[in-house]
């Protein structure tokens, strides 16, 4: 497989994402995208924001703004961040796109004309006062099992039971609280999945690679008997229930649910990327125009997979077109906040913008991989933060780079020197990392990022390793050629950490080559070490880059968990 379409979940629209959103998706789906990349493989990287259902609106009308410019305005404002995380999108789109109404409706018929859509009828909760329907999370009230005052319609919060509004005492509108609520008959569109569980069982018990993780998931939901599910919503934001401009009789405003359009939006998005750089969509996402040697993985925090292995490939199989569908899921766990989770109405851990006001964007990057929660939930504190950084990033790596840097400007005149060749120690030290690169690689393609990261880690510390061993600046006393050569040897190991540091942290990577006067390599991962170890021209200049990492304090951290919360604040 040469072409590669990535796509990280949507980040829903309603604000800026938190660290555990980022590490939970987008973040491990850019270091693949690079990854692929250097790896020479054609590579498509798509998400969006998702941008429709009642979340949007409610936060729309907090920020006292239309929908429409709430959502055009949140996209724009997490482009930005995303791009400031060096999140590598070929294309970042929006589901609310006129592709994404066009390419959803077009499901929507496609569904209709296959039988696989029934009208029914479904009682809703209508507020009076604010003039809608009410999702049944919007409704809240006593919890008829254990008294808890603002049980929400769809399922109490004290004891866990599953709810239905019209069990609820004293029923009122989480928007306006108002109890002048009744219940209203509306019709709505059921997809009917459970004629496709024999299919997505085939479908999924034929992907013997994906992890148990995944098909857990994916199995659970398919055993527990699939219920065919309503696709409609009665809401005035979002894609409107008709197909070639005209509104399906009696679905006057209603919308599609927003879990029916937003996985449409991989391919809506692609549209939009193929519109705006005069590409060919349908390369990537039809088996009959050329997808058929594309490997497509999807990544994905738990919560999400369900719509990808259940609901996503329903749609799709039940067009009889012929849709890619994923190849690969990487599904992930949570990363907590000192034990907690993070939360975006709760305000508790780091946003993306917080944290870049902290610290550029490679050391989040850094620290959210190395402790990628993989294969189970991981957790996020200052003091496990600090550690991680002042040693992977500031001793080991940046302290080699800017070490051997420093020493050959002030004894070889800022040039690679020039003389002697590599001896029993240099050989010794490739083929340690000639074993470390091939598992690192494998790791890489396999998505496991914890693993690849603490592979990574030790091809540095085996550098370190061997400037103790080589001793240069012993040996420049002595044996000035010997000494050059291991500082020729050990710049050019800071070219090959660099290519190897891309996926994970590019911008210090950038920065390494360009002090090494070597700026292409690095998008290209090796193929051996061997090879990539006389890289470097002898007698070529070269320059000492700024401190790659900073040592972050104990007072920064103090500073920082009083800021955002640390182990007091545990929920
Ligand atoms: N927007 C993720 C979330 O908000 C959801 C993912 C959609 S992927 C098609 O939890
Ligand atoms: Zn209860």
């Amino acid at each position: 497989m040469s072409r590669y379409l990535i796509t990280s979940a949507l980040p829903y629209i309603n604000g800026v994402k938190h660290l555990g959103n980022l590490v939970g998706s987008m973040l491990p789906a850019d270091a693949y995208a690079r990854f692929q990349r250097a790896r020479g493989r054609e590579v498509l990287f798509i998400c969006a924001t998702d941008e429709h259902g009642t979340p949007a609106e409610l936060a729309a009308h907090e920020a006292g703004m239309p929908i429409d410019e709430y959502c055009a305005r949140m996209h724009s404002v997490q482009k930005d961040l995303g791009s400031r995380f060096g999140l590598s999108f070929d294309h970042f789109g929006r589901s609310h796109s006129p592709q994404n109404h066009e390419i959803t409706q077009h499901f929507y018929h496609q569904l209709d004309q296959n039988g696989l859509l029934e009208e029914r009828s479904t009682r809703q909760v209508y507020s009076i006062d604010d003039k809608r329907f009410l999702p049944d999370r919007y409704v809240v009230g006593t919890c008829p099992h254990c008294g808890y005052e603002s049980a929400r319609g769809d399922q109490c919060e004290n004891c866990t039971r599953v709810l239905d509004p019209a069990d609820l005492i004293n029923p009122h509108s989480a928007i306006s609280g108002s109890t002048n609520i009744e219940i209203r008959d509306s019709n709505h569109l059921f997809l009917k999945q459970s004629l496709m569980v024999g299919r997505l069982r085939e479908w999924i018990d034929s992907r013997k690679d994906w992890p148990l993780l995944v098909t857990s998931i994916a199995r659970k939901w398919l055993d527990e008997g699939l219920n065919d599910r309503s696709i409609t919503r009665d809401l005035s934001w979002g894609i409107p229930v008709a197909y070639e401009g005209k509104v399906r009789p009696g679905f006057e405003g209603k919308v599609f649910y927003v879990w029916f359009d937003a996985p449409i939006e991989y391919i809506g998005a692609t549209m939009e990327w193929a519109d705006a750089t005069k590409n060919n969509w349908k390369r990537w996402w039809r088996e009959d125009e050329g997808a058929g040697d594309v490997r497509y993985v999807q990544v994905m925090g738990k919560d999400n997979v369900p719509f990808h292995t259940v609901g996503f490939p329903v749609t799709l199989f039940g067009s009889e077109e012929p849709w890619k569908v994923v190849d690969y899921i990487k599904g992930l766990n949570w990363m907590n906040y000192y034990g907690g989770k993070f939360s975006t109405s709760g305000n508790r851990g780091i946003f993306m913008d917080q944290a870049l006001e902290l610290l550029p964007a490679d050391y989040w990057r850094w620290y959210l991989l190395a402790n990628a929660p993989e294969p189970a939930d991981s957790n996020f504190t200052w003091e496990h933060f600090q550690a991680t950084i002042n040693h992977d990033l500031a001793d080991v790596l940046g302290n080699f780079v800017n070490r051997i840097a420093k020493f050959c400007t002030a004894r070889f005149e800022g040039r690679i020197p020039d003389q002697g060749e590599y001896g029993p120690l240099e050989i010794e030290t490739t083929q340690a990392l000639e074993q470390k690169l091939t598992s690192l690689t494998g790791y890489m393609e396999a998505l496991d990022f914890r693993k690849s990261t603490s592979e990574l880690r030790s091809m540095w510390v085996i550098g370190n390793e061997y400037l103790q061993r080589a001793e240069p600046w012993m040996k420049i006393k002595t044996d000035p050629a010997s000494a050059g050569v291991s500082i020729r040897y050990a710049l050019n190991l800071a070219l090959l950490f660099a290519s190897l540091a891309q996926p994970f942290i590019p911008e210090t990577s950038a920065k390494i080559t360009r002090a090494l006067n070597n700026t292409d390599s690095p998008l290209i991962w090796p193929r051996n070490v061997a090879d990539r170890l006389s890289q470097l021209t002898p007698g070529a200049a070269i320059t000492v880059p700024e401190v790659l990492f900073a040592k972050i304090e104990d007072s920064q951290v103090a500073e920082w968990a009083e800021r955002f919360g640390g182990a007091e604040k545990k929920l």
